[in-house]
This record gives C-alpha cells, structure tokens and sequence, in this order.
C-alpha cells in the first residue's frame, strides 16, 4: 500500500492470480474452487461470478462502514452495498446491536411479534400511501405477491412491465428482465411457461405511448403496471419528466393499479423513496401498491408490500389472495429494520443530502476524469444511485443502455478492484453509495479511476 495524503492506495503488485490481475486472491480462488463443488456456479446468485467482467470474484470475509475486506486480507471501498441494502454502512453499530439482543431472544417464532407493526408504522410514516403492508423475504417475494394481489383485486390477468426492469426472480416477472438476466443475456428463463409469460406485457421504459397503446389493445385485461420508478437494475434510469404522472393517470384511466418497486429506491432515495423524491408520495399521485426490500431490513433478508387498505385487504386472512410465510416478519430482520430506518427518518434532514453530494462528487469526478481521457462516457445518477455507462449517448431505456461497450466496462471493473474499489460487476446495475463514504472515498475512488482511464487508454 502506498500512503499519499493519508488515503492508502493500492498499488497494482504482481499477485498469483493470473488473470492479468495484480491481486493476490489465493485464498479466494480456493474458496471459488471449494464452493463450485457445491454450489451451481461456485454462487448463490449468478450476478456474484463476475462472468460478465471476468476475472475472479474475492471471497468477503468482512466489511466495515464503506470497506469490503476479503479473504486474502486485500481491502476494497464498497461500491455496491449488497446490491442496495448497506445505506449506512457495513455493520451499522445500532442494527448490530439491535440484532444480537433479538437473537439472544430466538432467531424466529413464526408467530406475531410487537416489532411488526413497529416497523410497518415506521415505514408508514416514510411512505404515506402505504395504508397496510405485509413483511416477506425478499424483494422478490414482495413484487411477486403484490402481482398476485393486483390480479386477485382487479381480476385481470395482463402485467405491464419495462423492459430493462428487474423485479425479482418469479416467473411472470423475468420477461425481458435486467439485472443478471440482461448481464448474461438470458432473454427470458429458461422454465418459465410461455402460459405464464404470455400475460406479460414488455414494453420500452419512458415510453407512455407504448403504454396506452397496450392498454387500448388489452381493454379491461390488464391487472396493473409494475416499474421501478427509477430504474437500477439497467444500471441506473431516471424516469422522464411526465412518465410517472402519466403512468398514474393511465392506470387510472383503465381500472388498473400502479406499483412501484421500490425495494432499490426506497429508503435510499429519500425517506420515502422515489414517490416522495419525485413528489408522487400522497393523495391521487401516489401508487396504489409499492414494494420494498433491502433497506427495509437493514441488511438481513426482508422485504414488504402494501398500499391502499381496500387492494390489502384482498389479502388472506381477510380476502381471497393467499400469500404466506414461515419467516415473514422474522424478529431480527424487524429487529435490524427497525434499527435502521428509526435512523433514517431521525437523521433525513442531513443524511440524504450528504449522501447527495457524496454521490455526485463521485459520479462527476470519475466522469471528468474519463473525458479527460477522452471516453465516452455517458453518468446517470439519482442521489445516491448511479452508473457509468460506457456509451456516449444518453441511456434513457435498456436499448440506449444496451449501447454501452461491455468489454470497456469489463476492464474498468478490473482496474477499479486492482485499486481496491469494488463496482457491481456488471453494466446493467446501480452503484450505491452510503453515509459511511467520506471526502477520503471520494477522493481515492476517482484517483483510482483517472489511474485506470489512463491505462486503458495508452
Ligand atoms: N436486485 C439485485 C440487484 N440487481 C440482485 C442481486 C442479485 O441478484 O444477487
């Protein structure tokens, strides 16, 4: 490590990893080879094998504030977060502590507890339009149980979606999905029915007129329109000005419900999420459902849906869509929410917009510094979600983003971790800045992004 005005930068060293990387991951390779003879890919989640940059994903073996540490001791400013939850940093003291008490009390009793509603009322208070809500696993069960409910409730069949937009694994939803689905070019599952594919409707993100004219084709068929309402798993797209408010008054128009997956954007965004950012929180603006998932539990497997009472209270016991689970509402994932987003709403007036500028002075830097070296490179950033797209043009839906150059990616992705910063690896996915990010992070992060620049352009 070379020490210069206090921030330790890595220098590229030969190593006895040989994919022309100068990190020593020994350690990691033997844990990749381990876990491979056990594990379909060496992973539990195919966007974790670093095939669409190549190289050899470290093995975690902690993380503190905004530092990975791995396996071979080699240490890493995080960029990625765990994909959204980690706003506050690694090991954020209070959920820590929070989650050790609840454990010492048994990690589950799949029967209610009193810190269900506490944390249901704490992200009433962040999302008004939540009137009800019901805890899940994951951010995949929440979309796709809040699908079933908007089938159950308006008794139609279709699902609107974005192309580009990833709303977890099930299988109505992976239809020209992003995420790993766009990284590794799967056009839609393998296993899925074309039954179940069939009811979804595709269609261009940002692009209203597509929207009604599905709606015009499909009259009284479509259950609802399901967006991130900034998308993240394209890598980063702001909604145009209008699109929301014009996906809203469509819905309308036509008996469906709008959902917002916000399990990305919630909490992240702004204490409300996007619908409060883009001023769509209350009153006729606001979705009917929303979706939440990795900040809600503060890093531990948790996730919600809810929205207006009269479509939540279509929901078994009181109505006839049956959703369920062993470990919904587990005490320490309601534990290390509470935790968290109790911190967030305490701290909202400082944190979002320290968070904000963190985020732009690392998006605008490492953008100077790649048209100093003359890339083309193209920064969508939405507080503290952005991406650096390896395209000249504006990405504005997954086909521009699609433009982007992935092996110009690929050995950015390299050269960052050699530097010891560790980007998602993939084009089609938002990295995420947290509070535990300082000036230090800011400044080693675009250092080592000029180094690289530099080198990929000699
Ligand atoms: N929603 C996450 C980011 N696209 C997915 C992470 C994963 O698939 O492991």
């Amino acid at each position: 490590m070379a020490q210069r005005s206090g921030i330790a930068v890595r220098e590229p060293q030969a190593g006895t990893y040989t994919d022309n990387m100068a990190l020593d991951l020994t350690q990691s390779l033997a844990l990749g080879l381990r876990a491979e003879r056990f594990l379909p890919g060496g992973v539990d989640s195919p966007v974790r094998a670093f095939r669409a940059v190549g190289g050899h994903p470290p093995f975690v073996a902690s993380a503190a504030g905004a530092y990975l540490t791995d396996a071979d001791g080699n240490r890493y400013i995080d960029m990625f977060g765990s994909w959204g939850p980690m706003l506050l940093g690694h090991a954020f003291p209070p959920a820590v502590a929070a989650i050790q008490q609840a454990a010492a009390r048994s990690a589950s009793f799949g029967a209610s507890t009193a810190a269900e509603a506490d944390l249901a009322e704490l992200v009433q208070q962040c999302f008004p339009s939540v009137e009800k809500l019901r805890f899940v696993s994951s951010g995949t069960e929440a979309c796709m149980s809040a699908i079933r409910l908007a089938r159950g409730f308006t008794n139609r069949p279709f699902v609107i979606k974005f192309e580009g937009c990833y709303h977890g694994h099930a299988d109505a939803l992976l239809v020209k999905a992003g995420s790993g689905v766009a990284t590794f070019g799967i056009p839609g599952s393998a296993g899925v029915p074309a039954q179940t594919a069939m009811h979804t409707l595709a269609l261009p993100y940002n692009d209203l007129a597509a929207v009604e004219a599905a709606f015009l084709s499909h009259p009284d068929l479509i259950a609802c329109v399901i967006l991130e309402p900034v998308v993240g798993n394209a890598g980063t797209i702001a909604p145009a000005p209008g699109f929301l408010a014009g996906l809203r008054a469509l819905t309308r128009q036509y008996g469906a419900l709008l959902i917002f997956d916000e399990v990305m954007t919630g909490f992240r965004l702004s204490a409300g999420g996007a619908q409060e950012l883009f001023g769509c929180a209350t009153g006729d603006a606001a979705p009917d459902l929303t979706t939440l998932g990795k900040i809600i539990g503060g890093g531990l497997p948790c996730g919600a849906f809810g929205g207006r009472a009269d479509v939540m209270e279509f929901l078994a016991p009181l109505g006839p869509v049956y959703q369920a689970g062993t470990l919904s509402g587990n005490p320490l994932a309601m534990a290390a929410g509470i935790a968290t987003v109790s911190y967030l709403l305490a701290h909202k007036a400082t944190l979002y917009p320290q968070l904000d500028a963190t985020t732009a002075s690392i998006a605008e830097g490492v953008a100077l510094a790649a048209a100093k070296h003359g890339l083309g490179v193209t920064t969508n950033r939405v507080g503290s979600m952005f991406t650096w797209f390896f395209t000249p043009s504006a990405v504005t839906d997954f086909s521009t983003a699609s433009a982007s150059d992935a092996a110009l990616f690929a050995r950015f992705h390299r050269g960052l971790l050699e530097r010891g910063v560790w980007l998602p690896p993939s084009q089609y996915e938002a990295a995420f800045v947290s509070a535990a990010h300082t000036e230090v992070e800011v400044t080693a992060i675009v250092r080592a992004a000029d180094a690289v620049f530099a080198a990929m352009t000699r």
